[in-house]
């Protein structure tokens, strides 16, 4: 038994070469990215497509992303030489980025910079381009599946299912500390419920693990204080 095959996702897409990177892919922009960075690093991986009709969400491609999302990866020798699964382009790009030692800038002066512009994609150009996508050709008397409120509230209702499932008998979302990962969404998770009162509408309600997560994250001092720096009405 290879390390991959512990993995599910190989049932359906095995590895012909499972020494390399396992890549579950398809072109789209998101997609190629994690493929450019694969093909700049020249390390060696097994590109395997998943079609985006469905595939995606089959039970084999939720085993390694229960986001159903492409790209993800799994480097059969991670750090400590055990195997890595991850998804999310840009933790992949960090990841194949740390692992090579290349295109995180030229120096440590630069490296935050081209976080900052990662980040400026994975949170601004890849959501609204892909949202202007969605909608270009929207007949706006008849938008049907295809109305803006009712996406984003169904996408918002499966990140929270996606997020409750992920904090499924744990107190912190990774590992057995608190950590960014936590620190970024739980204010996100506050908002839904407190500042647009769309905890019903969103799922939070029936979300008991992300409930009781939100709860623990913001009984911690530095969350209490947070809240009003800077102060609002100061
Ligand atoms: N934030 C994710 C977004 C990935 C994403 O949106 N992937 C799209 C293709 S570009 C997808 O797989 N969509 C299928 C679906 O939503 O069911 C990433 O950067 O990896």
């Amino acid at each position: 038994m290879t390390a991959l095959s512990a993995f599910p996702i190989t049932a359906r897409w095995p590895a012909q070469n499972p020494a390399a990177i396992q890549l579950y892919s398809f072109p789209t922009p998101n997609g190629i990215k994690v493929s450019a960075m694969l093909e700049e690093t020249g390390l060696d991986y097994e590109p395997h497509l998943v079609r985006l009709n469905g595939e995606q969400k089959s039970e084999e491609f939720l085993s390694l992303n229960p986001n159903n999302k492409i790209p993800a990866i799994i480097d059969p020798n991670g750090p400590d030489g055990k195997p890595l699964p991850l998804f999310e382009s840009g933790a992949i790009l960090i990841y194949l980025a740390e692992k090579t030692g290349s295109f995180l800038g030229g120096n440590d002066d630069e490296r935050y910079p081209v976080l900052q512009w990662l980040m400026f994609q994975m949170g601004g150009i890849g959501p609204m381009f892909g949202q202007f996508g969605q909608y270009k050709d929207a007949d706006r008397t008849d938008l049907g599946e295809k109305d803006p409120r009712t996406r984003y509230t169904n996408e918002s209702r499966r990140l929270m299912g996606v997020l409750d499932e992920a904090l499924e008998g744990k107190t912190w979302l990774v590992g057995d500390a608190y950590s960014i990962a936590d620190i970024a969404i739980w204010p996100w998770v506050r908002g839904v419920r407190d500042f647009y009162k769309a905890g019903d509408e969103l799922g939070l309600t029936e979300a008991k693990n992300v409930t009781r997560w939100l709860e623990t994250c913001m009984d911690r001092p530095a969350s209490q204080k947070a809240l009003t720096i800077p102060d609002p009405d100061g």
